[in-house]
């Protein structure tokens, strides 16, 4: 199918050189992409946009007019509020489900390590696994990392089930926020449990009440944060290292027209990893160099790539809406997936290419690619196999119609808490120190995905460049690290962006004033970080000058790392309307109520400009609160990025 954006119409789509190059490709070959399909579904049902839709049993599926003169009620009964609760519950238990699934992944082939069952895989940093091991109450003493990692292993599959009644992680959280999640009943028991919960909870006739089920989702979330996804965390750290300060390159110019590249899409390091070590094999390379390409070209896509780039410095193609644009070089071999935010319409872009999908995951199948069924026992040989595939597809390369647009941008990288705690001395007291003097206001993590109904990355760069000029840390994951990376936000020069507070502790210590924190799973680091700080002041998360965003959010999954967040004490702004509007009860609960009982809610803005002010203010009421020097943050901002603030859902400001 022809698409209807037209030519011409790709900077309104995307900010970024190299994706307007190629949606322009695609326009002039016919190929249809995530725009074109967007367009194609328009009007989007405007029920769902609201949340007012069920289709949760047999009776329905129902509809609540949201104007009051149609059906107020289901088949079952079931009003706005419920449906909207437990629509939302829902999609928070689909992200939770996703982060902790890949972490249990990640802890299965962790376990075999240590039994010694795998190819491919070693112990990385055993100091890491001998801390987690002194912290979850494995004993160290005399024994090799193998055995301390078999127990480490054990205990944390229980955090899956609910045998101990509280996660092992649950630990790092501060006492005082700890106590409030008691009184709610909200201590995540344990991972599949809260999310079973969830789904039995939101089947017909069982929780009918929207704040005992949005209690619940919160929970549910918290399963994630402080379980699934922090598990993947630390033992990905175990396995690969933890990451440390590196430079890389970023957007579609590390993409190399002499070379097999090879683009790794997903999330789970368990297979990029392996892959990229069977890069170098030097019998793959000499294959590739019998086939005329002067070596292999490993980049990575999404959060995968987030992951290798962050312990590999392995280059970055690109953001989540580059997963199609990046077949359009004509320049990939291969993209070898796994799961999450994969598109099933790369298969049928790469049909227009030589190039090769190869899926891995017997969980994420994809009609129409070449699937590889990934065990992680033979890690080092199913890689083998797939850079084999690769590497042969080379000769099926048509150079003339490779085209890759422009050149890369360096950012860097390697931000985990340990490198932050390592660059500051040990410890967080210099941070804490430059907050509490107001040479630095408060730090944002600025987190998530592209969504094709926002303009590609520029809600991202917006809100981070207006954050770090007011001297405001910004930490990144994800596709926003991304975003911010192809923007030159993420290499040390780039502190002459940053207001002259920030702009000093960067240069003093030789970094970026926007921190690559690493993928989605790894915005637990996020959280460890704002324990430590609470930790160190003894103060609650909540009291801290800290804020979450979410500019361009789409998945279920960043629904489940908004909800923890706020759940943990941080609020987040969204640049996406999420599917609550339908029920103001539900709204006001999560834009208003949350904030007594978590000390934090959501708040949804839109405009970039006015999300920044938003942020400001917060956090200077934040300082205020801690009886650190604040300022009034005027309506106008500072010169030439002023914008009046609309009226934020929730707005404090
Ligand atoms: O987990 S930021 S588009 S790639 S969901 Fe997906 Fe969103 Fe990107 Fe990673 Ni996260
Ligand atoms: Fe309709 Fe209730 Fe069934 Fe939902 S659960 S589809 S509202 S009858």
């Amino acid at each position: 199918m022809t698409s209807s954006n037209g030519n011409g119409s790709a900077r309104r789509l995307t900010i970024n050189e190299d994706a307007q190059a190629m949606i322009d490709e695609a326009h002039r070959q016919g190929i249809d992409t995530v725009w074109d399909r967007l367009e194609a579904q328009q009007p989007q049902c405007g029920y769902c946009a609201l949340g007012l839709s069920c289709r949760n049993c047999a009776m329905g599926p129902c509809r609540i007019d949201p104007f009051g003169e149609g059906p107020q009620k289901g088949v079952c009964g079931a009003g706005a509020d419920v449906i909207v609760a437990r629509n939302l519950g829902r999609a928070i238990a689909a992200g939770s489900s996703s982060h902790s699934d890949h972490g249990r992944d990640i802890l299965e082939t962790f376990r075999s390590l240590a039994h010694g069952e795998t190819t491919g895989y070693e112990i990385a940093d055993e100091a890491k696994l001998r801390r987690l091991a002194e912290e979850v109450g494995v004993a160290t003493e005399g024994r090799s990392p193998e055995e301390v990692g078999a127990d480490v292993a054990d205990v944390l599959l229980e955090d899956y089930g609910s045998k101990r009644g509280t996660l092992s992680f649950v630990g790092r959280v501060p006492e005082i926020r700890r106590d409030r999640w008691e009184a709610l009943g909200i201590t995540p028991r344990g991972v599949d449990r809260e999310n079973v919960e969830m789904l039995h909870r939101t089947h017909m006739g069982v929780d009918n009440d929207y704040v005992n089920t949005l209690l619940h989702a919160l929970r549910t979330s918290l399963s994630d944060g402080w379980g699934g996804s922090m598990i993947a965390t630390e033992l990905s750290d175990v396995m690969f290292g933890t990451p440390k300060p590196v430079m890389s390159e970023v957007n579609l110019g590390v993409l190399r027209k002499d070379q097999v590249n090879i683009a790794m899409h997903g999330h789970n390091p368990m297979l990029s990893d392996v892959v990229v070590a069977a890069a170098q094999d030097p019998e793959l390379v000499e294959l590739a160099r019998s086939l005329g390409a002067t070596g292999i070209n490993v980049v990575g896509l999404c959060c995968t790539g987030n992951e290798l780039m962050m312990r590999r410095g392995v280059p970055m193609a690109g953001n989540h809406l580059m997963q199609e644009l990046v077949l359009i070089t004509g320049a990939l071999e291969a993209m070898v997936v796994d799961y999450q935010c994969i598109m099933p319409s790369i298969v049928d872009v790469a049909k227009c290419y030589h190039t090769k999908i190869i899926s891995t995951s017997d969980k994420a199948k994809f009609t129409g690619a070449t699937h590889v069924s990934f065990d992680p026992k033979r890690g080092a040989e199913i890689a083998h196999q797939i850079v084999r595939m690769a590497v042969e597809a080379f000769a099926d390369r048509n150079q003339e119609r490779v085209r890759i647009p422009v050149e890369p941008v360096r950012w860097m990288g390697g931000f985990s808490v340990e490198a932050i705690l390592g660059a500051l001395g040990g410890t967080p007291k210099p941070l804490v120190d430059a907050i509490a003097a107001g040479t630095i206001r408060g730090a944002v993590a600025v987190v998530g995905c592209n969504n094709p109904k926002l303009p590609q990355d520029l809600e991202h760069i917006e809100l981070t460049r207006r954050l770090i000029e007011n001297d405001i840390l910004v930490l990144v994951t994800g596709c926003a690290a991304v975003a911010n990376g192809k923007a030159g936000q993420m290499v040390p020069e780039a502190a002459a962006m940053a207001g002259p507070g920030l702009r000093a502790v960067c240069e003093s210590l030789g970094i970026p004033p926007v921190l690559h924190m690493g993928s989605c799973v790894d915005n637990s680091r996020v959280m460890v970080l704002a324990a430590a700080l609470a930790g160190y002041l003894g103060v609650d998360i909540d009291q801290l000058p800290l804020a979450g965003a979410a500019p361009e959010w789409y998945s279920e999954k960043a629904v489940a790392i908004g909800a923890y967040v706020v759940g943990s004490g941080i609020t987040t702004v969204l640049g996406v309307q999420p599917p609550v509007f339908g029920s103001p009860n539900v709204v006001s609960l999560l834009a208003d109520g949350l904030d007594d009982v978590v000390g934090a809610k959501f708040v949804v803005e839109p405009d970039p400009a006015a999300a920044a002010l938003w942020i400001r203010r917060h956090i200077e009421t934040k300082r205020r609160g801690l009886g650190l020097p604040a300022v009034e943050i005027d309506g106008d901002g500072p010169a030439g990025t002023a914008a009046p603030v609309p009226a934020a859902v929730g707005s404090e400001g």
